[in-house]
């Protein structure tokens, strides 16, 4: 815990004037890179994402302290993160201090290079906006390829780079900040997430939104821009602010945007200056049968709830039962808890000075002093607005006594299943095909969608391990129904006897059966309606199954491909090209002539051939980008020409205006442009009482300094970017003449032929032209089809099936999700297929 706190202290308040000889220095980054699981939690996409909400946070305490109004999140083309703020910049003096190795430094150099260097505490301050292991924007640096840190101070731009955790090019002064840079102070990180330290170095734009978003309700008035720089398939940028006056509120209105309300929005805060603690709550009632409860610890998720928590369920209860007691309102059954939170929508934010998490990825607060705070501040608050509010009040009341009732209603309609036997262990479905194991950790039980796709898989599985449930249609959408009506259904009753964990308050997942529950079904709508329906009800009904990672969805495969008499199968049209290039590579060779054509330069095969045609494939798409953003890449490769430097370099900068657009090659020659011309850039102002006309944005080209090194190394092989669209390959007369560039395809066999191409873009082109000649696809419809070999194959095999785990990452998300999908709000749920409909993928919630 020493390390969280000391984070929490690294930052003072709005009074405390920071000073470099405050500093403290314990040791160095390059723990952070050999156990990258202690300080960001893992190498995975969270630990990922983690290293911007580093950034963030520090950018957050910057708003929060009253020096900073917007923090920019900006995801490059280049697969790099920049945040910046308009804050006061972070601090650049040189440090005074006892300790040799840091004595004279440049305050930031220390606060990026040396771990728990932040400033000291006295007290007066902390730290609210919770980095996870309390590290900061130093495991960033540590964990990036490179990172560069800007800061603008009284007007002037200074920089410092690290790569990999060293610096590579210390502190020095960059010039004057310029109205391009719209502000006096500030500062700007960006870094590139290592390569060699995460498993996937791609941002994603979901996971991104949902957390920044989640900042912005938390913090009131703070501004969060989040730009995409990648470009998506339809050629848009994207972008998304996130401001909201009503905080917390807004974010209770925002979860139930698809439900019913059926109470207002009641906002509980309640400050105690003197212990430090602050708890700011917003809770509604809705029509939906299930409670939403978010809570926080200094802004970060507490999924197992915690002393807040308790706090909170304890007070709620006996508060509402205080006041429907005190009104008469309960007859004979007095509602529990379960039953007055049914419906219930809760944000629940505290923020504490000396936090104090179970472990290391915070999921539950255990401070005692804020249990009989939020506790009080309940009471007293929704206490009085009872009071004030009869009507409300009894209608809420009189909800919660019906679902007490319901609870009773659904209590006996278990006790006549369990009588049948249907929810106790022993008695297993007549349709379930079980397996022989014991042994819950090795056994997998297999959802499937119709008898036919049943019996397939019946016929291929392990049957030592393996077992089979075959579902009749489409179950019972549970988004809006009591357990009691979702007890009626057979085929859910079927799902709970095979699962033999029980449910509601019976469920106890010890006694799960199955290591693994998968679901099945077809790669079609009815089978991602079904597959839908399945999770909705595991959701709701069992989520601890989710929350421990025991749903799965199988991945049937869409094509078998044949070539001669080696057959492959494949999920979707993106894994074909991919393996319809690789087949193709096997048994190629690319060759590269002089400008004659006659002598052969390079002849590439192997890895080789592999390496040069992933890069071109990289080029082919950074191209798009740039066309799609609508500049025409012959244009671009033109304006090489007009490079001032002589250089001949791809532009790296186009102003956009009204009138007209203009490529440049620095940022300086744009600022300069700009002013000449008299233009106002738009990120200086907004458009309040200004010409439209005269607004000019400058947008950096980033794909082009990338199209410029892969061209480099593409120059290796004496491919040019000159070639892009240049090359003659008919005569007039028809006929085929050489070029530079042409593919050899079974060489050394009596099928040996020459594919001639004509120009950088059809070097790909040919190459999955290749890969399509001879083959024989064959489209499955469903699982039915499939013969029992080929579903074991293919879907089944634990050696060589993929399959997707369900996780709840953003346990808020895959609520509002679910009541989207399955709520009664068409419109809006018409609205979210037409947003999502380009997304083709795999619900992952
Ligand atoms: C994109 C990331 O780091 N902004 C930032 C960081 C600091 C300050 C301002 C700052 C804080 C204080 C005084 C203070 C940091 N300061 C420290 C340290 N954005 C981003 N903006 N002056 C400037 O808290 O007293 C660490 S970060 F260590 F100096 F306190």
């Amino acid at each position: 815990m020493a390390e969280v706190s000391n984070q929490q202290q690294a930052a003072a308040g709005a009074a405390t004037e920071y000073t470099s000889d405050s500093i403290q220095v314990l040791e160095g980054l390059e723990a952070v890179r050999k156990r990258p699981g202690m300080y960001v939690g893992g190498t995975g996409l969270s630990a990922l994402h983690h290293l911007v909400y580093e950034a963030v946070d520090n950018s957050i305490d910057e708003v929060m302290v009253g020096h900073a109004s917007i923090v920019t999140v900006r995801i490059g083309v280049d697969g790099s993160c920049t945040v910046s703020d308009d804050g006061r910049g972070m601090p650049i003096d040189p440090m005074k201090s006892d300790n040799p190795a840091i004595d004279g430094r440049p305050a930031v150099e220390v606060i990026m290079t040396e771990l728990h260097a932040g400033g000291k505490f006295d007290g007066s301050a902390y730290k609210v906006s919770g980095g996870l292991h309390g590290v900061g924007v130093k495991c960033v640096n540590a964990l990036s390829e490179w990172t560069e840190v800007e800061i603008v101070k009284d007007g002037v731009v200074h920089s410092i780079s690290f790569t990999r955790g060293e610096v590579a090019k210390p502190l020095h002064e960059v010039g004057p900040a310029t109205a391009v840079d719209g502000r006096s102070s500030g500062t700007t990180v960006s870094f590139r997430p290592d390569s060699e330290i995460f498993t996937d170095i791609e941002f994603r734009w979901d996971t991104l939104e949902h957390r920044l978003r989640e900042l912005a309700y938390l913090n009131t008035g703070v501004t969060i821009r989040l730009v995409d720089e990648r470009v998506d398939s339809a050629g848009r940028l994207r972008e998304e602010v996130f401001h909201y006056e009503n905080g917390i509120a807004g974010y209770v209105a925002y979860i139930n945007e698809s439900r019913s309300p059926a109470s207002p929005i009641i906002r509980i805060l309640r400050e105690d200056p003197e212990t430090g603690l602050s708890l700011d709550m917003a809770l509604q009632y809705t029509d939906s049968t299930t409670e939403t409860l978010l809570a926080f610890g200094n802004n970060i998720v507490n999924p197992d709830g915690g002393t807040h928590v308790s706090g909170f369920r304890t007070s709620l209860t006996r508060t509402i039962n205080g006041y429907a007691k005190k009104n008469n309102l309960i007859k004979n059954l007095t509602p529990t808890g379960d039953d007055l939170r049914e419906g219930l929508t809760t944000v629940l934010s505290v923020k504490i000075p000396d936090p104090q998490f179970n472990n290391q990825t915070k999921e539950k607060l255990l401070n005692p002093e804020v249990e009989p705070f939020v506790g009080r501040a309940i009471h007293e608050v929704l206490g009085r607005w009872l009071e004030e509010h009869p009507s409300d009040a009894r209608k809420m009341c009189n909800r919660a006594i019906l679902a007490a009732e319901a609870r009773e209603a659904a209590r006996k309609a278990r006790e006549l299943i369990k009588r049948k036997g249907a929810l106790e262990s022993g008695g297993m479905p007549s349709k379930l095909a079980d397996c022989v194991t014991n042994d819950v950790e090795r056994s997998e039980l297999f959802i499937v969608e119709g008898d036919s796709a049943g019996g397939s898989a019946k016929g291929g599985r392990d049957h030592d391990t393996q077992a089979i449930l075959p579902l009749k249609g489409k179950i019972l959408n549970v988004e809006k129904a009591r357990l009691d009506k979702v007890l009626g259904f057979e085929e859910i009753r079927i799902l709970i006897q095979a699962l033999q964990c029980g449910i509601g308050e019976d469920f106890d997942i010890s006694k799960l059966r199955y290591g693994r529950i998968i679901i099945m079904t077809d790669a079609d709508v009815d089978g991602s309606h079904i597959r839908t329906l399945l999770l909705t009800f595991f959701f709701r009904q069992m989520p601890e199954l989710v929350r421990q990672g025991k749903i799965y969805i199988a991945q049937p495969p869409l094509y078998q491909v044949s070539r001669g008499k080696k057959q492959v199968y494949v999920i979707d049209e993106s894994e074909m090209t991919d393996h319809l290039v690789k087949m193709a590579l096997a048994h190629s060779e690319f060759t590269v002539r002089d400008d004659d054509a006659e002598t052969i330069l390079h002849r590439l095969s192997g890895d080789d051939l592999t390496r040069m045609i992933g890069r071109l494939t990289r080029l082919v798409e950074l191209v798009g980008i740039s066309t799609r953003r609508g500049i025409a890449f012959e244009e671009l490769l033109q304006a090489r020409s007009q490079d001032p430097s002589g250089e001949g370099r791809l532009p790296s900068f186009r102003i956009t205006w009204t009138a007209g657009d203009r490529l440049c090659w620095d940022e300086s020659e744009a600022r300069a442009f700009v002013e000449a011309e008299s233009l106002v850039l738009d990120d200086v102002v907004g458009t309040n009482g200004v010409d439209r006309s005269t607004i000019a944005s400058v947008r950096e080209l980033h794909e082009n300094a990338e199209i410029e090194r892969i061209a480099s190394e593409l120059a290796q092989y004496d491919l040019r970017l000159e070639d892009w669209n240049t090359l003659q390959q008919e005569t007039v007369t028809g006929e085929m003449v050489a070029t530079r560039y042409a593919w050899m395809v079974d060489a050394g066999t009596d099928k040996a032929r020459t594919v001639e191409v004509a120009n950088l873009p059809a070097i790909l082109e040919s190459l999955r032209a290749i890969g399509r000649s001879n083959i024989e696809v064959k489209r499955f419809k469903g699982l039915g089809e499939m013969n029992p070999e080929e579903l074991w194959d293919t879907t089944m095999d634990p050696e060589q099936r993929t399959m997707l785990q369900v996780t709840i990452d953003a346990a808020s998300e895959a609520d509002r999700l679910f009541s989207v999908l399955m709520g009664e709000d068409v419109q809006q749920r018409r609205t979210y297929i037409e947003d999502h409909a380009l997304e083709v993928r795999n619900l992952d919630v």
